[in-house]
């Protein structure tokens, strides 16, 4: 029988059962849903123990007592970060950096404070901790703000600012630092969307516009893989699989490239991932490249062999092909070579090597033979970065020489090259137990020194002490300190000003004509390895700590298996 209620009423009358119906209903599936969903029966997600790592300051730690020669150096050497910080503060804050014979700045990195954000870790390790939280607020307001057709060069911001930051956090566990790392990794990440994976040059951080550098469509390789360190640390403090994907992409494209004998060379296609010179060189376009092959396997506690593989292919070819020795003094020196060809330059930024063959030699499972090359290498090179500092009238090295090279001949198509100097030592039972390139030569004058200057200018640059304190750590061997300390005394000498320190334009001269920079690295790396070498306490043990290739030490850490799974490691 047909209701005699019309049909909206009826409707009506249904709608608070409807209504209770699908209350229930999505209760249900509320409450039981956490209970049906199948990834419940996995392992809980892995979490980094939180804040994964804040160590009790080093200087609040008992250590030994301190030593009356060299506590007063390393004290020395604090005494002139604060000349220098307090100069930047006074005159350039909150621009990059110094001006220090005009008492200016200068904005050359972004205009984001780049001297503090640079300094930062030092005034830690140097126990500044005052000046280290008074910094924070500044940094609790960063927001990495470019105006428009701006750009941040995406290699130095990486190793720079967040470098910086993430080693600032890892040392003191301020959260903060680690919030605008993450903040600052997440937008600089556009520069990685390019046909081949490879990071274009320079990134706009609010629009996430690119633009390519002054080498056009190529990539540097030193550019291309220095951002693996500081980009791996903040997956694995953050859990960000993008962060880790992304810079295994360029990890990946080198390791898969068709190269002759581990010969990387110095340029790469950006859109088509292939290398586009043969180019090998360990100096200004790949230095940071070789030393995040090894340095991402040591940060990783050793659980990224496809790294390593990548190091031994490297640096065994470095040997064979790029170390020489000169024909009077017999200095060890590195060079680079193109299709074989070596130019015989030697740059102050490979003095980086020594101190990296030296903690290969200290870390890595090699082979006695292959231990002792290493660690040779790693000394007759630093030997020559401390004679090109020690030969000069001011104690300053300079930035580029060329080398005197040993005549090649027909009978002897390798003559010059260390390794088959190496090897007729050996077969000669090794006399006076000296390997070549390491016997210890007087400093000499002008048109004696086994090399010409090509740029005479030293600008504050780490390289030299950076292997001085590798070498110290890893071997014991005092003189590595008294050379640093020889430098930094040429430092004070040739270089200060009065509100900072400034590069020199002629090492050969002094008082040496002084030029109007000061570079953020000098408090970031030079300033920082001189007080590390002086130090009495092992503040940063190498066992703990990698550098990356700015001197800021990031702590190593494993590998969940999860992140291994998830990674594909
Ligand atoms: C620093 O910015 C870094 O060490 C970089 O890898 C190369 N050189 C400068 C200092 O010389």
């Amino acid at each position: 029988m047909a209701s005699h209620i019309p049909l909206h009423k009826r409707t009506l009358r249904l709608l608070p059962f409807a209504l209770g119906a699908g209350f229930l209903f999505w209760s249900l599936v509320y409450f039981a849903w956490p209970h049906l969903d199948p990834s419940r029966l996995l392992p809980p997600p892995h979490r980094p123990p939180l804040p994964h790592f804040a160590p009790v300051p080093p200087h609040f730690q008992p250590g030994p007592p301190p030593d009356p020669k060299w506590t007063p150096r390393a004290d020395a050497v604090r005494e002139a970060f604060l000349h220098a910080y307090r100069g930047y503060l006074e005159h350039a804050y909150p621009d990059d950096e110094l001006l220090p014979l005009t008492d200016g700045s200068v904005n050359n990195f972004n205009g984001w404070s780049l001297t503090l954000v640079d300094g930062l870790d030092t005034m830690w390790i140097m126990g500044l901790h005052d000046e280290f939280y008074d910094t924070i607020p500044t940094f609790a307001n960063m927001t990495f703000a470019l105006p428009e057709k701006s750009f941040a060069a995406f290699f130095e911001t990486v190793i720079r600012h967040l470098g910086g930051m993430l080693s600032a956090y890892a040392l003191s566990g301020d959260p903060i630092l680690l919030a605008r790392a993450d903040d600052l990794g997440s937008k600089l990440l556009p520069a990685f969307h390019t046909g081949s994976g490879f990071p274009k040059y320079a990134v706009n951080t609010v629009t996430g516009e690119i633009r390519p550098g002054w080498t056009g469509s190529a990539v540097l390789w030193a550019e291309a893989l220095s951002c693996q360190l500081e980009y791996k640390y903040l997956a694995h403090l953050t859990g960000r699989r993008q962060y880790f994907d992304t810079v295994e992409k360029a990890m990946d494209i080198v390791r898969n490239a068709d190269v002759t004998d581990g010969q990387f060379p110095t340029k790469w296609h950006v859109e088509t991932g292939k290398p586009i010179n043969q180019h090998f060189s360990v100096g200004a376009f790949a230095d940071s490249a070789h030393e995040y092959l090894l340095k991402q396997w040591l940060l990783t506690a050793g659980s990224e062999q496809k790294a390593l593989d990548l190091y031994m292919r490297a640096s065994s070819s470095i040997l064979k092909e790029l170390l020489f020795l000169t024909p009077n003094r017999n200095l060890l020196y590195v060079t680079d070579t193109t299709g074989g060809r070596p130019s015989h330059t030697f740059e102050h930024l490979s003095c980086f090597l020594p101190g990296l063959l030296a903690l290969g030699a200290h870390t890595l499972p090699l082979a006695e033979r292959e231990r002792e090359l290493h660690l040779w290498a790693a000394e007759g090179l630093a030997y020559t970065c401390w004679v090109t500092y020690a030969d000069q009238a001011s104690g300053l090295g300079p930035d580029e020489v060329v080398m005197h090279a040993i005549p090649r001949s027909a009978e002897n198509p390798r003559a010059g090259r260390w390794l088959a100097h190496v090897e007729k030592w050996e077969e000669m039972g090794r006399p006076g137990d000296v390997p070549p390139g390491l016997r210890e030569v007087p400093p000499k004058g002008k048109g004696q020194r086994d090399y010409t200057p090509r740029k005479n200018g030293y600008h504050l640059r780490p390289e030299a002490v950076e292997s001085f304190y590798i070498l110290w750590r890893t071997t014991g061997d005092e003189k590595w300190r008294e050379r640093g300390w020889a430098v930094f005394e040429a430092i004070e000498r040739e270089t200060k000003t009065r509100s900072g320190y400034a590069g020199v334009i002629d090492v050969d001269q002094s008082p040496a004509p002084k030029k109007n920079e000061m570079p953020s690295f000098f408090m970031a790396e030079t300033l920082k390895y001189l007080y590390l070498l002086f130090s009495d306490r092992d503040i940063v043990p190498l066992d703990q700590w990698v550098f990356n290739t700015e001197a800021h030490p990031l702590p190593i850490f494993e590998w969940s298996d999860q992140e291994k799974k998830q990674y594909g490691i």
